[in-house]
Order: structure tokens, then sequence, then C-alpha cells
């Protein structure tokens, strides 16, 4: 099967969570323990030995020739954003499965141990800790602080991956805290660069850094008859302002990008001001400084909601990802590959999020992107052509004996 199964499997994993508005597989649900079902079965089925750790990441071994020596990981991420799509992350989990294939049928021998991955919980869409189990692998977060994050409804990791229909897959042992000697991820470009300029494949330079926030505006609750517009603390219009303060910054400010995804009112009712506004806040650049700035007007627009709103502000930073570079022999080892292999590839930065940004902080780390068509992703049409998505397996198993002979020669 190998490069050509990416297609079949895609589209078998694109129906696991699948509902009108595209693919919703929160870390330890039914749909994404089942797509990790799917991944352990093509692994034994190939007669890779199969492991999973405490937070859930899976892993698929292939053996290399030296015994002993550390493994090349290669992976991304099953879950998806509650509106995904078919590739965001399953395209370079599948990718690095049918690699490995791919050496089978070829009998290719690596030196190290290859092991395909899929990495729990990089959305951070269910619980409030993106790159979840990359980072817990990586030793950035502590496993217990990962455990007990807690999704809307109060739900636990812990207790959510201890559940037999969504948790950890039975049977399957845990992996020894083995440290990868290199890092490579296939993902789809989620932007328009490649498209636009009609380069088929892109070799990651670095990764945007970021930061995410949970902000709670607290105000007077009230009826909504009675209360003069002068005498009301109304957290929604706080929070409204406040968010309209944050997108004015970074558009002045430039080189950054902020998102409020997600906003819950409380009490919620029509007739009631609202007592609470609790909301969250996305703020990525290549230049921490500009991050750094956009949180300055954050904090200088709560102080101002409080003098001149009358209302609580509380700001809660849940995570702070440095900017990533790419490993530079490793950026060279994957374009050496792909020019093996007669194939045009460009280097660009990545704005979106990856595992690759935790796993760059232990290993030497490089990632491969294939074309998305207009540029979209996180929303359920989200498309790469099936030519393009086979040319990248083929690329990424190229990179993957490539960074295995770049790491003999050290
Ligand atoms: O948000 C991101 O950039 C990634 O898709 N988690
Ligand atoms: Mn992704
Ligand atoms: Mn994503």
């Amino acid at each position: 099967m190998s490069v050509n199964a990416v297609i079949p499997r895609l589209a078998e994993l694109a129906n696991i969570g699948r509902h009108e508005g595209g693919i919703d597989r929160g870390l330890a649900t039914p749909q994404e323990h089942a797509a990790r079902e799917r991944f352990a079965a093509w692994g034994r089925e190939a007669g890779y030995t199969i492991t999973q750790d405490i937070v859930g990441n899976l892993f698929a071994r292939r053996a290399g020739t030296r015994a002993g020596a550390l493994p090349i990981l290669v992976g991304s991420h099953l879950d998806t954003v509650p509106t995904g799509g078919a590739y965001d992350g399953a395209y370079g989990v599948v990718g690095a499965i049918c690699s490995l294939e791919f050496f089978d049928e070829r009998n290719t021998q690596t030196t190290h141990p290859v092991e395909a991955v899929a990495w729990a919980g990089e959305e951070g869409s269910r619980f409030p800790l993106g790159c979840l189990g990359s980072s817990v692998f990586s030793g950035i977060t502590n496993a217990q602080t990962a455990l007990v994050l807690t999704d809307m409804d109060g739900t636990s990791l812990h207790a959510a991956l201890a559940s037999t229909h969504a948790g950890l897959l039975n049977g399957v042992p845990m992996r020894e805290s083995l440290k990868p000697s290199a890092y490579l991820e296939l993902h789809v470009e989620q932007g328009p660069v490649l498209e636009r300029e009609c380069i088929p494949l892109g070799v990651v330079t670095a990764i945007a850094g970021q930061c995410r926030y949970r902000i709670t505006v607290e105000g007077e609750s009230g009826h909504a008859g009675t209360v003069p517009m002068d005498l009301r603390s109304d957290a929604l219009c706080a929070g409204a302002d406040l968010v309209l303060t944050v997108e004015s910054a970074a558009r002045t400010i430039g080189n950054v990008v902020a998102t409020i995804g997600r906003m819950t009112v409380e009490p919620g009712a029509t007739n009631v001001i609202p007592l609470r506004a609790t909301f969250s806040l996305d703020v990525r650049s290549p230049e921490a400084s500009r991050i750094r700035a956009v949180d300055a007007s954050l904090r200088d627009g709560a102080v101002r909601m409080q003098c001149d709103r009358g209302v609580r502000v509380d700001i809660e930073q849940l995570e702070a990802r440095a900017f990533a570079p790419m490993d530079a022999r490793m950026r060279q080892a994957v374009h050496r590959a792909i020019a093996s292999l007669n194939m045009q590839a460009i280097d660009l930065p990545s704005g979106a999020g990856h595992d690759a940004m935790c796993l760059s902080q232990i290993a030497p780390a490089a990632m491969i992107f294939v074309p998305s068509i207009g540029g979209r992703s996180h929303v359920g049409d989200e498309r790469t052509a099936e030519a393009d998505l086979r040319r990248g397996v083929e690329a990424l198993a190229a990179a993957i004996v490539e960074v295995d002979r770049m790491l003999e020669s050290n």
C-alpha cells in the first residue's frame, strides 16, 4: 500500500468525527480514540511495535539496524479543532506510517529506529493547552499538570484517558522514555504561499511564537429593563470593548495576529445584564516583542475597563510557546532529499503552531509542507490535491533516509 495508501487512509479518518461543519475529534473523545485505534492497527499490520504514554501519545516503531540507536521520530496529531478538516495533523500521522511501509516495500534499512507518532491533543481544543502531548513528551509540561487539566464540562484529562471507549488504548504497553535523535513532521501548509508560488513542497524555516490567554470580565448583573445605561457595569460590553482594543492594537503593531475564538456570557439570559464574559485570546508573531506589545495593550485596556466601566478583569496566560527556528542541518538534509527526487521546494515560515515547536527543544527538528488549496485550514472544506499528498509522503520518506545518514556523519 505505502504511498498510495495515504489517500484512502485519510478518507477513512475523515469520516471519524465528521459532522456538517467539518470534523470534531477532541483529545480522548470516542472519535479521537477511534482514530488512534486505526493508527495502531495500521502499525500492527505492518509489524511495527506499538506503544503509548500516559497522556495518550501513540508510537509505531520500525527497527533500525543498530540496536540502541536513539529513534528518529516522525509524526503529527490526530485531534482536530471542532470544525476541522481532513488533513491538519492526520496527514502527518498517516504520512509517517506510509513512509515506514514504503521502506518495507523497498527493503530500505535505516540505522536508527524510526517511530511514527500520533501526538495527543495538539490543537488544545478540548483541554486548554496546545501541543499537550508533545510538550509533555519534550519535558516542557509536567505530565501531572497536563492530567489535571479540565475541559469545559469539568472532566479532567486523567478521567478522560481512564475511560474505556475514549482513553488509552487497551493492551498497548507504555513506551520507555527514549529521547529522539531527530524529529520530522509533514503537514499541510494551512496558508496560501505554496499555492501562490506554484511550488509543491515547502521546508519550514521557523514556527511563529504564540501565547494563549483566558480573560474573565466580571461586572454587575441586573434587570435589562430597569437599570439605566449610565449605572451599568455590563461585563459583555466591557469584554467587547477590550476585544476591539486588542484587535486595534494588533493591527497597529503589525506582524502579529490576535484572535478571540471563543466567548461565553453568563448568565446568558436575554433580559439580564451580563454578569460575566469569559473569552480566549490567541496571539502570534515571529517576533516576541510584538506579542509583548499586544500583551501590554491588553493589560492597559483591562485597567481602562476597570476605571471606566466598573468591571473586574482577570487575565490568565494559559500558554506561551517561543518562536521555534527549525534546525539548519535538518533543513539542508530535507532539501537534499527533495532535490534527489527532482522535486522543487521553497523555504517558508509557519504561522500555524505545530508539535515540532516542542520537539525542537529536545532534538533537531524540521517540517515539510504541501500546498493547501485556497490556503484554507481549520475549516471543514480544507483541501489538498491528491498528487500533492502523495508527493509529500515521498519527500518525507526520502528525508528520513537523508536524516538517518546525516546523523551517522555527525
Ligand atoms: O493553532 C495552531 O496553529 C495549530 O493548528 N494548533
Ligand atoms: Mn496541525
Ligand atoms: Mn490545527
